[in-house]
């Protein structure tokens, strides 16, 4: 599938010539890319990395790759934004990696899976419905406009939910979880929206309904 260039931007509005329609409400645009997470920058360790899927599978069972097996799985690139929840959306990025899809296809979920908790280092999580993992534009990214990660950007693996604010992207991911039952990640729990739709300006646990 020819899945290279996927954009994940919202439709312009029609004869709009500048960006006005292209940020999500409340959110302004950031030049250069800032670091921004909770906790320490892991150490990589690559004979200690893996990759696991696991929780509810349609198998029941889990699926590991050690950093070698991972970088033989299928990449593809996605065009996306950035939105993060404290309002700066950073644009115009191009995220390799492996698409959420392709993922999914060689370690799919079970049939009353609805969620997924992704995991990354030191415990982070964030929760998403099966939907957005599935979305075309969801990735877990090695590389930003051509350029390997880093090491506070997340190397060696980040997740893209480009659709969604940028919490939703664990940094050092390592895993997924799928659920039959949702339950709240790291800042889910400590406040913010369980969905976390910038196009609906859901930010806060307070707005849910
Ligand atoms: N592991 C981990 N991933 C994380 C976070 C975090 O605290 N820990 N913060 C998220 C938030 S709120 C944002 S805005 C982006 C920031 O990514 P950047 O530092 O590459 O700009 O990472 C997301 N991923
Ligand atoms: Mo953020």
């Amino acid at each position: 599938m020819g899945l290279s260039g996927t954009d994940a931007r919202q439709p312009r509005g029609e004869g709009t010539a500048d960006d006005s329609g292209r940020l999500p409400p409340g959110q302004r645009v950031q030049p250069g890319w800032p670091v921004l997470h909770y906790g320490p920058v892991p150490r990589f360790k690559p004979e200690r990395w893996d990759f696991q899927v696991y929780g509810a599978t349609a198998d029941g069972a889990k699926r590991v790759w050690d950093y070698e097996a991972f970088q033989t799985l299928p990449t593809g690139e996605v065009e996306a934004d950035l939105h993060c929840v404290t309002k700066f959306s950073l644009l115009d990025n191009v995220w390799s990696g492996v698409r959420a899809e392709t993922l999914v296809e060689v370690a799919p979920p079970a049939d009353d899976a609805t969620h997924a908790m992704v995991w990354a280092e030191y415990g982070y999580s964030a929760n998403l419905r099966l939907d957005d993992l599935l979305r075309e534009t969801t990735i877990f990214a090695t590389h930003r406009n051509g350029e390997p990660l880093t090491p506070e950007h997340g190397f060696p693996l980040r997740l893209m939910v480009p659709h969604l604010y940028a919490w939703k992207g664990p940094k050092w991911v390592r895993a997924v979880e799928y659920l039959i039952v949702d339950r709240r990640g790291f800042w889910e729990e400590r406040g913010y929206h369980n969905v976390g739709d910038p196009w609906r300006e859901q930010r806060y646990s307070y707005q849910e309904d």
